[in-house]
């Protein structure tokens, strides 16, 4: 299959998934053609069937905002028409699900016929979607997609809540390659952040407002106070300068180490201990599940789509958004019992083998090939 590939290039999970699939349907030989207006962050391997279409916003005077949509679809329709694209897949619908459209309906005008598929991530629908300004053309787009995928139940029931959807939406999960987790690390590499064998806490987001960072350094502070503990910070973003001025006030700076925004955050998550994710909402949680895959129980909140990935008292524990009375015990709780700990552990690993990417590729292949079916049967 020739398929074409629509992200966002940004630190972000669903610039994450859509680069992680186009990469393993690359490895079984599908052609995927990425675009996008700069290299998503992970797109970083060589492999003959990968293709990556860059596109530029001119800035002009009169433009107060670049017309990325537009520039977008005239790229879709370009690869389309010159690399024969079976399929379009669309992350995040603002705004790709209405460009998809736009190009589609461009190539009809040519007599080509192009299926496109819209994957929901999260705040495309339960945070930015939620503006009304967008609602009419949020729900024309997916109405119009010739397939909805939304990354847990949880998201697929608010955006059934949110807009009139007629349309199926089908849940395919976020996924790891569990084969990437399994190379061997250098633990060495623990002492150098834990030199007193502390245990290390890691957080791992793009540091938005809704992701709670603060939340993550109030857990610590009081963790910290029970056990020694060291907290990795990997990201960067918007909140940054705030959690700066708590890790003063609380006095913890020195004890918490800022990676920035690591493209692979394997190495660093095989040495963790214990995994927050204190998120006010998360429609499914790819840093928790990256974390599983490397063994770390998660402390999360229970909002969302988190509860279908980490199971509590099994995986972690879950809490009601902005406890951290009750995560921060949860954590001193696991961490001060070995065994405990070590049962969790092997638990997260277990419950991170259902989300393996053999078992969800199937799902979205299975998508594409019912799409192009349908066109067969058209022409
Ligand atoms: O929240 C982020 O880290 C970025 C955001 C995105 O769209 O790039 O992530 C969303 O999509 C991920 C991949 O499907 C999900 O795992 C995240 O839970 C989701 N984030 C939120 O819902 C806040």
């Amino acid at each position: 299959m020739n398929i074409g590939m629509v992200c966002f290039p940004t630190y972000g999970g669903s610039g994450v998934v859509a680069t992680e699939l186009g990469i393993a349907l690359a490895k079984k030989g599908h052609k995927v053609h990425f675009m996008s207006y700069s290299q998503p962050f992970r797109l970083n391997i060589f492999n003959e069937n990968l293709f990556y279409h860059e596109f530029s916003v001119n800035d002009y005077p009169l433009f107060e905002y670049q017309p990325y949509e537009s520039v977008l679809a005239s790229k879709i329709v370009d690869v389309a028409m010159y690399e024969q694209l079976d399929i379009l897949h669309v992350h995040y619908a603002i705004p790709h699900a209405s460009v998809a459209y736009m190009a589609q309906q461009i190539l009809k005008s040519k007599k080509i016929n192009l299926p496109y598929v819209t994957t929901l991530h999260g705040t495309d629908i339960t945070l930015v979607g939620r503006d009304p300004a967008f609602e009419p053309v949020i729900r024309f787009s997916l109405n119009h997609s010739n397939a909805i995928t939304s990354v847990s139940e949880s998201l697929k029931m608010d955006t059934l809540k949110t807009f009139k959807i007629d349309n199926k939406i089908t849940v395919v999960p976020n996924f790891i390659n569990l084969k990437d987790y399994e190379a061997p690390r250098d633990h060495c590499i623990k002492s150098k952040y834990a030199p007193n064998g502390e245990k290390l806490l890691i957080h791992i987001s793009n540091f938005r407002k809704v992701k709670r960072v603060e939340d993550v350094l109030l857990i610590f502070d009081k963790v910290r106070k029970q056990i020694p503990a060291k907290l990795i910070l990997v990201g960067d973003g918007p909140e940054r300068p705030a959690i700066e001025a708590l890790c003063r006030q609380l006095n913890t700076c020195n004890e918490i180490i800022n990676l920035g925004k690591i493209t692979d955050p394997k190495e660093i998550l095989s040495i963790g201990d214990l995994f927050l994710l204190p998120s006010e909402t998360e429609s499914f949680g790819l840093a928790a599940l990256e974390a599983m895959a490397m063994k770390i129980p998660v402390i999360s909140t229970n909002s969302g789509g988190l509860p279908e990935v980490n199971i509590h008292g099994k995986t972690g524990f879950l809490s009601d958004v902005g406890n951290v009375e009750e995560m921060s015990a949860n954590a001193i709780r696991l961490l001060s019992d070995e065994k405990l700990l070590a049962e969790f552990k092997h638990n997260a690993f277990e419950q991170a083998r259902k989300f393996d990417v053999n078992i969800v590729l199937p799902q979205y292949e299975k998508i594409y090939n019912q799409l192009m079916q349908k066109q067969a049967q058209l022409v």
